[in-house]
Protein backbone atom coordinates (compact mmCIF):
# COMPACT_ATOMS: atom_id res chain seq x y z
CA UNK A 1 0.00 0.00 0.00
CA UNK A 2 0.95 3.67 -0.57
CA UNK A 3 2.05 5.08 2.12
CA UNK A 4 -0.65 7.84 2.78
CA UNK A 5 1.23 11.54 2.72
CA UNK A 6 -0.62 12.26 5.87
CA UNK A 7 1.30 9.57 7.72
CA UNK A 8 4.44 10.81 6.55
CA UNK A 9 3.93 14.11 7.53
CA UNK A 10 2.92 13.28 10.92
CA UNK A 11 5.75 11.55 11.45
CA UNK A 12 7.96 14.76 10.16
CA UNK A 13 5.96 16.91 12.36
CA UNK A 14 7.66 15.30 15.50
CA UNK A 15 10.64 15.06 14.42
CA UNK A 16 13.58 17.27 16.07
CA UNK A 17 17.23 18.35 14.59
CA UNK A 18 19.92 19.88 17.21
CA UNK A 19 22.30 22.61 15.29
CA UNK A 20 25.97 23.14 16.41
CA UNK A 21 26.83 26.62 17.67
CA UNK A 22 30.20 25.98 16.09
CA UNK A 23 28.36 26.33 12.63
CA UNK A 24 27.66 29.61 12.58
CA UNK A 25 31.48 30.60 13.66
CA UNK A 26 34.33 31.22 11.17
CA UNK A 27 36.08 27.98 10.43
CA UNK A 28 37.58 26.48 7.86
CA UNK A 29 40.75 23.89 6.66
CA UNK A 30 44.37 23.86 8.09
CA UNK A 31 44.98 26.28 5.10
CA UNK A 32 43.05 29.20 5.42
CA UNK A 33 40.08 30.45 7.19
CA UNK A 34 37.71 33.17 4.86
CA UNK A 35 35.83 34.77 7.33
CA UNK A 36 32.77 35.72 6.71
CA UNK A 37 30.57 38.98 8.05
CA UNK A 38 28.68 38.72 10.66
CA UNK A 39 29.50 35.92 12.12
CA UNK A 40 28.96 36.07 16.11
CA UNK A 41 31.21 37.88 18.45
CA UNK A 42 29.97 36.14 21.29
CA UNK A 43 28.04 32.74 22.28
CA UNK A 44 24.30 34.74 22.62
CA UNK A 45 25.04 35.94 18.78
CA UNK A 46 25.31 31.94 18.04
CA UNK A 47 22.44 31.20 19.34
CA UNK A 48 20.50 34.11 17.84
CA UNK A 49 21.57 32.42 14.44
CA UNK A 50 20.26 29.06 16.10
CA UNK A 51 17.25 30.44 16.44
CA UNK A 52 16.84 31.63 12.93
CA UNK A 53 17.34 28.11 11.90
CA UNK A 54 14.20 27.18 13.96
CA UNK A 55 12.24 30.25 13.38
CA UNK A 56 12.48 29.29 9.58
CA UNK A 57 12.17 25.53 9.88
CA UNK A 58 10.22 25.13 12.99
CA UNK A 59 11.99 21.50 13.64
CA UNK A 60 15.42 23.15 15.01
CA UNK A 61 14.23 24.09 18.17
CA UNK A 62 17.93 22.87 20.26
CA UNK A 63 21.52 24.53 19.59
CA UNK A 64 24.34 22.45 20.87
CA UNK A 65 27.31 23.81 22.99
CA UNK A 66 30.99 22.94 22.92
CA UNK A 67 32.82 24.22 25.87
CA UNK A 68 35.15 25.48 26.47
CA UNK A 69 34.37 27.28 22.71
CA UNK A 70 31.24 28.34 24.06
CA UNK A 71 32.19 29.93 27.52
CA UNK A 72 29.53 31.92 30.01
CA UNK A 73 29.83 33.17 33.55
CA UNK A 74 26.19 31.89 34.14
CA UNK A 75 24.83 28.96 32.19
CA UNK A 76 21.71 28.79 33.90
CA UNK A 77 21.40 32.22 32.35
CA UNK A 78 22.35 31.48 28.87
CA UNK A 79 19.64 28.66 29.31
CA UNK A 80 17.43 31.66 30.16
CA UNK A 81 18.88 33.78 26.85
CA UNK A 82 18.16 31.05 24.62
CA UNK A 83 15.11 30.49 25.85
CA UNK A 84 14.35 33.98 25.26
CA UNK A 85 15.27 33.92 21.89
CA UNK A 86 13.15 30.87 21.22
CA UNK A 87 15.47 28.38 21.78
CA UNK A 88 16.91 25.58 24.41
CA UNK A 89 20.18 24.48 24.96
CA UNK A 90 21.09 20.93 23.90
CA UNK A 91 24.16 18.60 24.04
CA UNK A 92 26.98 19.51 26.03
CA UNK A 93 29.87 18.65 23.91
CA UNK A 94 33.22 18.34 25.88
CA UNK A 95 36.57 19.35 24.66
CA UNK A 96 39.61 17.65 25.30
CA UNK A 97 41.57 18.66 22.41
CA UNK A 98 42.75 21.35 22.47
CA UNK A 99 45.20 21.97 25.11
CA UNK A 100 49.15 21.49 24.94
CA UNK A 101 48.47 19.07 27.63
CA UNK A 102 46.55 16.48 25.57
CA UNK A 103 49.53 16.02 23.58
CA UNK A 104 49.78 12.73 24.36
CA UNK A 105 46.23 11.82 24.77
CA UNK A 106 43.68 13.41 27.63
CA UNK A 107 42.01 10.89 29.57
CA UNK A 108 44.23 8.12 27.84
CA UNK A 109 47.45 9.90 28.67
CA UNK A 110 50.24 8.66 30.36
CA UNK A 111 50.56 10.99 32.89
CA UNK A 112 47.96 10.78 35.81
CA UNK A 113 47.75 14.28 36.18
CA UNK A 114 46.77 15.38 32.43
CA UNK A 115 44.48 12.49 32.93
CA UNK A 116 42.95 14.02 36.08
CA UNK A 117 42.80 17.53 34.30
CA UNK A 118 41.04 15.73 31.12
CA UNK A 119 38.34 14.17 33.79
CA UNK A 120 37.78 17.60 35.68
CA UNK A 121 36.69 19.18 32.46
CA UNK A 122 34.48 16.43 31.73
CA UNK A 123 32.66 16.44 34.78
CA UNK A 124 32.69 20.64 34.99
CA UNK A 125 30.71 19.99 31.58
CA UNK A 126 28.13 17.60 33.80
CA UNK A 127 27.88 20.66 36.25
CA UNK A 128 27.29 22.96 33.25
CA UNK A 129 24.55 20.15 31.48
CA UNK A 130 22.50 21.04 35.46
CA UNK A 131 22.44 24.31 34.78
CA UNK A 132 21.40 24.14 31.11
CA UNK A 133 19.05 21.59 31.62
CA UNK A 134 20.46 19.45 28.96
CA UNK A 135 20.30 15.81 28.73
CA UNK A 136 23.19 14.14 26.37
CA UNK A 137 26.52 14.83 27.15
CA UNK A 138 28.72 14.14 24.28
CA UNK A 139 32.30 13.10 24.26
CA UNK A 140 35.02 12.66 21.70
CA UNK A 141 38.09 12.40 22.30
CA UNK A 142 41.24 12.91 19.78
CA UNK A 143 43.30 10.58 21.84
CA UNK A 144 45.65 8.02 20.21
CA UNK A 145 49.23 7.21 18.99
CA UNK A 146 50.81 8.37 15.96
CA UNK A 147 54.15 5.52 16.16
CA UNK A 148 53.76 1.58 17.17
CA UNK A 149 54.86 1.53 20.40
CA UNK A 150 54.37 5.29 21.34
CA UNK A 151 52.29 3.78 24.12
CA UNK A 152 50.30 0.85 25.13
CA UNK A 153 47.15 -0.13 23.41
CA UNK A 154 45.63 -1.79 25.74
CA UNK A 155 46.24 0.38 29.15
CA UNK A 156 44.79 3.35 27.39
CA UNK A 157 42.07 1.28 26.94
CA UNK A 158 42.18 0.91 30.69
CA UNK A 159 42.46 4.32 31.47
CA UNK A 160 39.35 5.13 29.02
CA UNK A 161 37.20 2.91 30.70
CA UNK A 162 37.69 4.10 34.28
CA UNK A 163 37.20 7.54 33.37
CA UNK A 164 34.33 7.10 31.45
CA UNK A 165 33.06 5.02 34.83
CA UNK A 166 33.63 8.42 36.27
CA UNK A 167 31.83 10.30 34.23
CA UNK A 168 28.79 8.12 33.75
CA UNK A 169 28.76 7.94 37.97
CA UNK A 170 28.59 11.53 37.94
CA UNK A 171 25.29 11.68 35.59
CA UNK A 172 21.59 12.57 36.95
CA UNK A 173 19.04 10.19 36.63
CA UNK A 174 18.01 11.20 33.31
CA UNK A 175 21.34 12.53 31.70
CA UNK A 176 23.15 10.19 29.21
CA UNK A 177 26.95 10.12 28.16
CA UNK A 178 27.29 9.81 24.02
CA UNK A 179 30.47 8.49 22.70
CA UNK A 180 31.76 9.19 19.40
CA UNK A 181 34.03 7.35 17.21
CA UNK A 182 36.32 8.29 14.77
CA UNK A 183 38.60 6.41 12.40
CA UNK A 184 41.38 8.26 12.67
CA UNK A 185 42.76 12.13 12.83
CA UNK A 186 44.26 13.86 14.81
CA UNK A 187 46.07 10.56 15.94
CA UNK A 188 47.62 8.27 12.71
CA UNK A 189 48.28 5.03 13.92
CA UNK A 190 45.81 4.03 16.81
CA UNK A 191 43.20 5.86 17.97
CA UNK A 192 41.20 4.96 21.03
CA UNK A 193 37.80 4.80 20.40
CA UNK A 194 38.41 4.18 16.17
CA UNK A 195 34.92 2.85 15.55
CA UNK A 196 31.20 1.66 16.92
CA UNK A 197 32.55 -1.45 18.30
CA UNK A 198 35.18 0.09 20.72
CA UNK A 199 32.66 2.61 21.41
CA UNK A 200 29.83 0.09 22.02
CA UNK A 201 31.77 -2.24 24.22
CA UNK A 202 32.53 0.84 26.41
CA UNK A 203 29.11 1.49 26.13
CA UNK A 204 27.88 -1.63 27.44
CA UNK A 205 30.45 -1.28 30.28
CA UNK A 206 29.13 1.59 31.60
CA UNK A 207 24.88 0.59 31.63
CA UNK A 208 22.21 2.00 29.64
CA UNK A 209 22.67 5.56 29.33
CA UNK A 210 25.55 5.29 28.09
CA UNK A 211 24.65 5.47 24.20
CA UNK A 212 26.50 5.40 20.97
CA UNK A 213 27.14 8.78 18.38
CA UNK A 214 27.16 8.03 14.77
CA UNK A 215 29.31 10.96 13.49
CA UNK A 216 28.37 9.92 9.90
CA UNK A 217 31.96 11.53 8.67
CA UNK A 218 33.71 9.29 11.05
CA UNK A 219 34.42 6.04 8.71
CA UNK A 220 36.77 4.66 6.21
CA UNK A 221 35.41 4.98 3.11
CA UNK A 222 32.66 2.61 1.30
CA UNK A 223 31.79 2.09 5.28
CA UNK A 224 28.22 0.42 5.25
CA UNK A 225 26.87 3.06 8.16
CA UNK A 226 22.72 2.00 7.15
CA UNK A 227 24.35 -1.38 8.80
CA UNK A 228 25.73 0.18 11.98
CA UNK A 229 22.96 1.85 12.65
CA UNK A 230 20.85 -1.27 12.31
CA UNK A 231 23.09 -2.89 15.06
CA UNK A 232 23.33 -0.22 17.75
CA UNK A 233 19.16 0.26 17.63
CA UNK A 234 18.93 -3.78 17.96
CA UNK A 235 21.28 -3.30 20.67
CA UNK A 236 19.46 -0.40 22.10
CA UNK A 237 22.63 1.29 21.15
CA UNK A 238 22.12 4.16 19.31
CA UNK A 239 22.22 7.46 20.82
CA UNK A 240 22.74 10.09 18.33
CA UNK A 241 23.89 11.30 14.92
CA UNK A 242 26.46 13.87 14.32
CA UNK A 243 25.25 14.47 10.71
CA UNK A 244 27.32 15.93 8.22
CA UNK A 245 28.39 14.84 4.31
CA UNK A 246 32.14 13.69 3.22
CA UNK A 247 34.03 12.97 0.34
CA UNK A 248 37.08 11.91 1.29
CA UNK A 249 37.72 11.87 5.32
CA UNK A 250 36.18 14.19 8.24
CA UNK A 251 34.70 16.90 5.55
CA UNK A 252 32.15 18.25 7.80
CA UNK A 253 30.11 19.48 4.61
CA UNK A 254 26.46 19.60 4.05
CA UNK A 255 24.65 16.54 5.15
CA UNK A 256 22.94 15.08 2.29
CA UNK A 257 25.06 16.69 -0.26
CA UNK A 258 27.69 14.20 -1.17
CA UNK A 259 25.42 11.48 -0.56
CA UNK A 260 21.30 11.91 -0.42
CA UNK A 261 21.57 8.29 -1.12
CA UNK A 262 23.48 7.19 1.74
CA UNK A 263 21.28 9.34 3.99
CA UNK A 264 18.14 8.20 2.81
CA UNK A 265 19.75 4.61 3.89
CA UNK A 266 20.34 5.53 7.47
CA UNK A 267 16.64 7.06 7.77
CA UNK A 268 16.11 4.00 5.94
CA UNK A 269 17.01 2.03 9.09
CA UNK A 270 16.51 4.64 11.69
CA UNK A 271 12.46 4.07 11.07
CA UNK A 272 12.86 0.27 10.77
CA UNK A 273 14.77 0.28 14.00
CA UNK A 274 12.20 2.84 15.93
CA UNK A 275 14.27 4.97 16.09
CA UNK A 276 11.94 7.81 15.06
CA UNK A 277 9.33 6.69 17.44
CA UNK A 278 8.17 9.87 19.75
CA UNK A 279 9.93 7.92 22.69
CA UNK A 280 12.86 6.80 21.09
CA UNK A 281 16.07 8.53 22.50
CA UNK A 282 17.96 8.84 19.12
CA UNK A 283 19.06 12.49 18.72
CA UNK A 284 19.33 14.15 15.16
CA UNK A 285 22.26 16.73 15.60
CA UNK A 286 24.17 17.99 12.71
CA UNK A 287 27.91 18.63 13.41
CA UNK A 288 29.49 20.87 10.16
CA UNK A 289 31.31 23.28 9.00
CA UNK A 290 30.50 26.38 6.21
CA UNK A 291 33.82 27.05 5.55
CA UNK A 292 32.64 28.96 2.06
CA UNK A 293 29.05 28.87 2.18
CA UNK A 294 26.80 31.01 3.97
CA UNK A 295 26.46 29.59 7.36
CA UNK A 296 22.44 30.13 8.43
CA UNK A 297 21.42 29.16 5.33
CA UNK A 298 23.67 26.50 5.13
CA UNK A 299 22.15 25.04 8.37
CA UNK A 300 18.42 25.97 7.41
CA UNK A 301 19.49 23.75 3.91
CA UNK A 302 21.20 21.22 6.01
CA UNK A 303 18.16 20.59 7.97
CA UNK A 304 15.50 20.50 4.80
CA UNK A 305 18.18 17.54 3.72
CA UNK A 306 17.44 15.64 6.87
CA UNK A 307 14.02 16.32 6.46
CA UNK A 308 14.00 14.91 2.80
CA UNK A 309 15.67 12.07 3.28
CA UNK A 310 13.97 11.26 6.22
CA UNK A 311 10.27 11.96 4.14
CA UNK A 312 11.45 9.23 1.51
CA UNK A 313 12.68 6.78 4.02
CA UNK A 314 9.35 7.01 5.57
CA UNK A 315 7.62 6.56 2.34
CA UNK A 316 9.02 3.28 1.82
CA UNK A 317 5.85 0.42 1.43
CA UNK A 318 6.97 -2.09 3.82
CA UNK A 319 4.46 -4.38 3.66
CA UNK A 320 5.23 -4.72 -0.14
CA UNK A 321 9.05 -4.43 1.46
CA UNK A 322 8.39 -7.77 3.19
CA UNK A 323 6.01 -9.43 0.91
CA UNK A 324 9.03 -9.16 -1.47
CA UNK A 325 11.85 -9.96 0.84
CA UNK A 326 10.05 -13.42 1.95
CA UNK A 327 9.25 -14.03 -1.64
CA UNK A 328 12.99 -14.04 -2.29
CA UNK A 329 11.96 -11.64 -5.19
CA UNK A 330 15.26 -9.22 -5.25
CA UNK A 331 14.97 -7.19 -8.10
CA UNK A 332 11.11 -6.48 -6.89
CA UNK A 333 12.50 -5.62 -2.79
CA UNK A 334 15.09 -3.23 -4.31
CA UNK A 335 12.39 -1.39 -6.49
CA UNK A 336 10.30 -0.99 -3.49
CA UNK A 337 12.82 1.01 -1.65
CA UNK A 338 14.29 2.80 -5.12
CA UNK A 339 10.82 4.37 -5.59
CA UNK A 340 10.56 5.53 -2.34
CA UNK A 341 13.88 7.44 -2.72
CA UNK A 342 13.07 8.55 -6.52
CA UNK A 343 9.53 10.05 -5.11
CA UNK A 344 10.02 14.09 -4.87
CA UNK A 345 9.44 14.99 -1.40
CA UNK A 346 9.63 18.48 -1.89
CA UNK A 347 5.68 19.40 -2.70
CA UNK A 348 4.83 17.54 0.54
CA UNK A 349 7.39 19.24 2.99
CA UNK A 350 6.59 22.60 1.24
CA UNK A 351 2.72 21.27 1.68
CA UNK A 352 3.59 20.62 5.43
CA UNK A 353 5.65 24.01 5.86
CA UNK A 354 2.67 25.96 4.80
CA UNK A 355 0.31 23.80 7.34
CA UNK A 356 2.18 24.91 9.77
CA UNK A 357 2.52 28.51 9.18
CA UNK A 358 6.42 27.82 7.86
CA UNK A 359 6.94 29.15 4.57
CA UNK A 360 7.55 26.51 2.06
CA UNK A 361 10.64 27.39 1.20
CA UNK A 362 12.79 28.31 4.47
CA UNK A 363 15.84 29.09 3.09
CA UNK A 364 14.29 31.82 0.18
CA UNK A 365 12.25 33.03 3.37
CA UNK A 366 15.47 33.59 5.39
CA UNK A 367 17.37 35.12 2.43
CA UNK A 368 14.23 37.70 2.26
CA UNK A 369 14.41 38.25 6.19
CA UNK A 370 17.63 40.68 5.28
CA UNK A 371 18.59 39.04 8.78
CA UNK A 372 22.07 38.07 7.00
CA UNK A 373 22.54 41.67 5.99
CA UNK A 374 21.24 43.16 9.26
CA UNK A 375 24.19 40.97 11.10
CA UNK A 376 26.61 41.59 8.65
CA UNK A 377 26.29 45.25 9.15
CA UNK A 378 26.47 44.81 13.16
CA UNK A 379 28.08 42.64 13.79
CA UNK A 380 31.91 43.60 13.56
CA UNK A 381 34.83 41.27 14.68
CA UNK A 382 33.09 38.10 14.42
CA UNK A 383 35.02 34.95 15.88
CA UNK A 384 36.01 31.67 14.53
CA UNK A 385 34.37 28.79 15.18
CA UNK A 386 36.00 27.03 18.13
CA UNK A 387 39.34 28.13 18.59
CA UNK A 388 38.90 32.24 18.76
CA UNK A 389 35.07 31.98 20.15
C1 LIG B 1 35.46 15.43 15.86
C2 LIG B 1 34.08 16.00 15.91
C3 LIG B 1 33.52 15.95 17.32
C4 LIG B 1 33.87 17.33 17.80
C5 LIG B 1 33.48 18.13 16.57
C6 LIG B 1 33.86 19.58 16.54
O1 LIG B 1 35.92 15.33 14.55
O2 LIG B 1 33.25 15.36 15.01
O3 LIG B 1 32.14 15.75 17.31
O4 LIG B 1 33.20 17.70 18.95
O5 LIG B 1 34.09 17.38 15.55
MN1 LIG C 1 31.21 14.88 15.46
MN1 LIG D 1 34.23 15.07 13.11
Amino acid sequence: MVVPAAVVKERLRGQRIETPSWAYGNSGTRFKVFAQPGVPRTVEEKIDDAAQVHAFTGVAPTVALHIPWDRADDYGRLAKYAESAGVRLGTINANVFQDDDYKLGSVTNPDRAIRRKALDHLLDCVDIMDRTGSRDLKLWFADGTNYPGQDDIRTRQDRLAEALVAVYERLGAHQRLLLEYKLFEPAFYTTDVPDWGTAYAHCLHLGDRAQVCVDTGHHAPGTNIEFIVAVLLRAGRLGAFDFNSRFYADDDLMVGAADPFQLFRIMAEVIRGGGLDPETGVAFMLDQCHNVEAKIPGQIRSVCNVQEATAKALLIDRDALTAAQYSGDVLAAHDVVMDAYHTDVRPMLAELRAEQGLDPDPVAAYRRSGYGERIAANRVGGTQAGWGA
